[in-house]
Order: C-alpha cells, then sequence, then structure tokens
C-alpha cells in the first residue's frame, strides 16, 4: 500500500456536488482506501481570470494501484463527470490530480510525481498541510510550513461546508 494525496478542484457546472461525488468515487476505486479528506477552500484562478473561483480539496487514499493505473482511475473519474479538455488552466467540472505517491519521484511522459505545481499552489498547500501537518517534508526535502509561507498570493478561503458526510474534513480544532 502506498499513501497517496489527490488533488481535487472544480468551477464549473456545480462544483460542490461534482467534489463531493468524486470524494465518493476515490474511495470506491478498487485496490485503494480511502484517507481523511481535507477541508473544502475556494480561491480565484491560477492562470487565466476569466473563469468562475474554483473550490479544492486534497484527499489521501492509499492504494495498491501503481501510479500510471491509478492515473488511469482519476482520468475515468473525471471524465465521468463530464470533464471536457480545453485549454490549459482553463475552466472544468472536474479536475484530479495525482500530487503525491507515497514518497515516490516519477518523471513519466504522462505523470510527474510530486505535481510538479505544488510550490505555487496554495489551493494545494493550504489543504495538505490540514491532512499532514506543517512538519510534513516532500520528496525533494521541503515541509509543507515552509512552501506555504512562501507560497504567492493570498490564502485560499476555507468553506464552512465540507466534502464529507458528516460535513466532511479532518477534525479540526473546536474553536476554529
Ligand atoms: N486548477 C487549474 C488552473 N487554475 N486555480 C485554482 N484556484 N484552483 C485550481 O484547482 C486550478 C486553478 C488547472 O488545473
Ligand atoms: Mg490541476
Ligand atoms: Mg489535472
Amino acid at each position: 500500500m502506498q499513501r497517496c494525496y489527490i488533488g481535487l478542484g472544480a468551477n464549473l457546472g456545480h462544483p460542490l456536488r461534482q467534489l463531493r461525488d468524486a470524494a465518493r468515487a476515490l474511495a470506491g476505486l478498487p485496490g485503494c482506501r480511502p484517507g481523511p479528506l481535507s477541508p473544502l477552500y475556494r480561491s480565484a484562478p491560477l492562470g487565466p481570470r476569466d473563469q468562475p473561483d474554483f473550490l479544492n480539496a486534497v484527499a489521501a487514499l492509499d492504494t495498491v494501484l501503481a501510479p500510471l493505473d491509478l492515473l488511469d482511475a482519476l482520468q475515468h473519474i473525471e471524465a465521468g463527470a463530464g470533464r471536457v479538455r480545453g485549454r490549459r488552466w482553463g475552466p472544468r467540472t472536474l479536475d484530479l490530480d495525482l500530487l503525491l505517491y507515497g514518497d515516490r519521484e516519477l518523471q513519466l511522459p504522462r505523470l510527474t510525481v510530486p505535481h510538479p505545481g505544488i510550490a505555487e499552489r496554495a489551493f494545494v498547500l493550504w489543504p495538505l498541510a490540514d491532512l499532514c501537518g506543517e512538519d510534513f517534508r516532500l520528496p525533494w526535502g521541503s515541509d509543507i510550513g515552509t512552501l506555504k509561507r512562501a507560497c504567492p498570493g493570498p490564502a485560499p478561503e476555507r468553506q464552512a461546508e465540507g466534502l464529507g458526510p458528516a460535513g466532511g474534513g479532518v477534525e479540526l480544532d473546536g474553536n476554529e
């Protein structure tokens, strides 16, 4: 089993519904055991600005699937959510990015792991820190807290609602 982290994003259609359905689909993948879900965040689009805000979260997933088999499974879930491949960084009904696959570093034609955009993406770093803690180190050695502090742009907005059945998200301090 490898512990993986999947970035979920959506900004077209019904983003919250699509992300909830995607979290359920991830949990039901053969050879996979769902881990915790992060809280949900809203942020302005990175890249072209003429598109709606995104909702993002991160899901932990334990899997026996090989990286490319997991990627196929993620793309199958994206297609099921009506994902149409459009312009780079354009709007989408569902985006599932394989952020981390254990401590593996992979550079394959279809897949780079860790995801090459992690350090620049507040909407990935914030929910990843919720799941792993700020001291968690990426395979190349940086810890998430340091990456968060160095990340350009505003912090993403944490949402009251979550992805899971009971409000979703990991247990957080009651007064947060
Ligand atoms: N995904 C993109 C492009 N820009 N911006 C935000 N805020 N969130 C995303 O998930 C996102 C984005 C392409 O994958
Ligand atoms: Mg993406
Ligand atoms: Mg993607």
